[in-house]
């Protein structure tokens, strides 16, 4: 157990260690000079820790000017925010259902080991993804601790960890697996899946946006990607990224910030003692612009830290695929996607996935329901970005909108729902990213409702869908994480 919590409390749940981790063990396995390793380990590490500077700045100031709108307005509303949700989880399981917080690391153990012996196993399993991505494990034991307590209140310690750490190792493992063949296609055979919150969202975005395609094409629309669209005249602009990026954040931000007033600002200086916040003599129109382009900064150093270390990653891995694990990759951050495709599909993401998130919430408050909820930065950002990358790669921009926009509105519907229901909106906050508003409230119901047979049921569902996955086309099922040139080969042969 201490070897176990050294472990976790060091390496897991801090993911710039873990992928440095599996870079070392991929090049000692390759059998790489050890200086070779430790300089691969290093620049994985640091290439982590750029893009955590990037995503940390990125949510350390928008999540304050999102959740001001709460004060502002002096709702009680539930804040969608995978850290909101954590701390929700950890004040109320106690007085809740009387346990104790302790056991979502034991959890977090058993998912993760039967992560690894799914893809172990991954002839009869058809899996092959290891989730790699600590911080957000962590928050999703937590949360999934809380719906199986909240579905079997009476069951024993043991049972709720081995139940659930089937159930969320197999949902690690299915999700993961959903994403390879997009993110492939995306990052040209990056090597990676994505081990997130949006998992069955982004193969879900993808499979509807290949629909959006084929329908264009039937209707002899020729769908136009993000960086194809020439812009008129002054609009030129716009093809610029930073730009882009900047102008529409001032905007977008410009707006939230004036309706928050000056004295928001001031007050966060006050209580962040001048850490952060506007200085009382300071310019607002300076400090909204100056964070407002912060946006564009954090992001490119986001990206800068992807390019860092998925570089080593990838040919890392090969030590791991080739000895511990055959025909497997590491499943990553979301954010990692962020530095494929086209980059103004992460702004574009972002800002329509906010438009059906606001326009939800003013529905919400409009028709007085029990529960307001309010947008939290990070299933804003990284969840509809995400979308919006994967839709205009695979349909072009009218997909990279429409998509990210019905996310929007299924979030805070999905988020209301759920977080009412099973008691976590007292609490303030809810995880609220895209899975955890459509999957995971349903697999709640079958629990609920059907008792143990619906954990077999939840159960076989994940179970079935790499099977089914792989029967459309076994032939190139591990050819394109094993060999992707000779995956497209066979694929364009196709
Ligand atoms: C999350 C979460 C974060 C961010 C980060 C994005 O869900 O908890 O800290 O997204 O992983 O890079």
């Amino acid at each position: 157990m201490k070897i176990w919590d050294y472990f976790a409390t060091n390496i897991l749940t801090q993911p710039a260690y873990m992928i440095g981790f599996i870079v070392l063990l991929g090049y000692i396995l390759e059998k790489k000079p050890i200086y070779e390793s430790i300089a691969g380990f290093m620049k994985a590490v640091i290439g982590y820790m750029i893009l955590m500077v990037g995503s940390g700045g990125l949510v350390n100031s928008f999540r304050p000017i999102l959740t001001g709108l709460k004060t502002r307005f002096h709702l009680t509303a539930t804040v969608i925010d995978p850290y909101f949700g954590q701390n929700a989880v950890t004040d109320g399981v106690v007085k809740t259902f009387g346990r104790t917080f302790g056991d979502v690391m034991l959890l977090l153990l058993f998912a993760f080991v039967f992560n690894i012996i799914l893809v172990r196993f991954q002839k009869f399993t058809k899996l092959r993804s290891v989730f790699t991505t600590g911080n957000v494990q962590v928050q999703q034991a937590a949360t999934a601790f809380w719906l199986l307590l909240f579905c079997f209140p009476k069951m024993g310690r043991m049972e709720v960890l081995l139940v659930m750490g089937v159930i969320l190792g197999l949902y690690w493992a299915v999700g993961s697996n959903m994403t390879i063949r997009y993110t492939q296609d995306l990052t040209d055979g990056g090597g990676f899946a994505v081990a997130h919150q949006q998992m069955f969202g982004i193969a879900l975005v993808s499979w509807l946006a290949d629909k959006i395609k084929k329908h264009d094409e039937k209707t002899q629309k020729k769908a136009k990607r993000l960086e194809d669209i020439e812009l008129p005249g002054f609009l030129k602009i716009f093809n610029e990224n930073m730009v882009a990026t900047g102008i529409l954040m001032l905007f977008f931000f410009g707006i939230i910030m004036l309706v928050l007033g000056r004295p928001y600002f001031n007050e966060i200086y006050v209580t962040s003692k001048g850490a952060s916040g506007l200085a009382p003599g300071g310019s607002f129109l300076f400090y909204i612009l100056t964070t407002s382009l912060g946006f564009a900064v954090n992001l490119a150093i986001l990206q800068l830290g992807v390019r860092t270390f998925v570089g080593e990653l990838t040919e890392s891995f090969s030590g791991i695929s080739d000895k511990l694990l055959p025909g497997s990759v590491p499943g990553i951050d979301v954010a990692a996607t962020f530095a494929f495709g086209e980059p103004n599909a992460v702004t574009i993401g972002f800002l329509f996935g906010a438009l059906g998130q606001f326009l939800t919430i003013g529905a919400l408050i409009v028709l007085h329901s029990p529960t307001i909820i309010i947008a939290g930065f990070i299933p804003l950002f990284f969840d509809n970005a995400a979308f919006g990358v994967y839709a205009n790669k695979r349909a072009g921009a009218k997909a990279a909108m429409i998509l990210p926009f019905i996310s929007g509105v299924i979030q805070v519907l999905g988020a209301a729902f759920i977080a009412s229901w099973v008691g976590l909106a007292k609490f303030g906050g809810y995880l609220g990213m895209f899975d955890w508003d459509t999957l995971w409230p349903v697999f709640t119901a079958i629990m609920k409702y059907l008792g143990i047979a619906g954990i077999i049921i939840v159960i076989i569902i994940l179970v079935v869908i790499p099977q089914l996955e792989y029967r459309k086309d076994p032939k190139n099922y591990f050819l394109m994480v094993t060999d992707y040139d000779k995956y497209k080969e066979s694929v364009s042969k196709k």
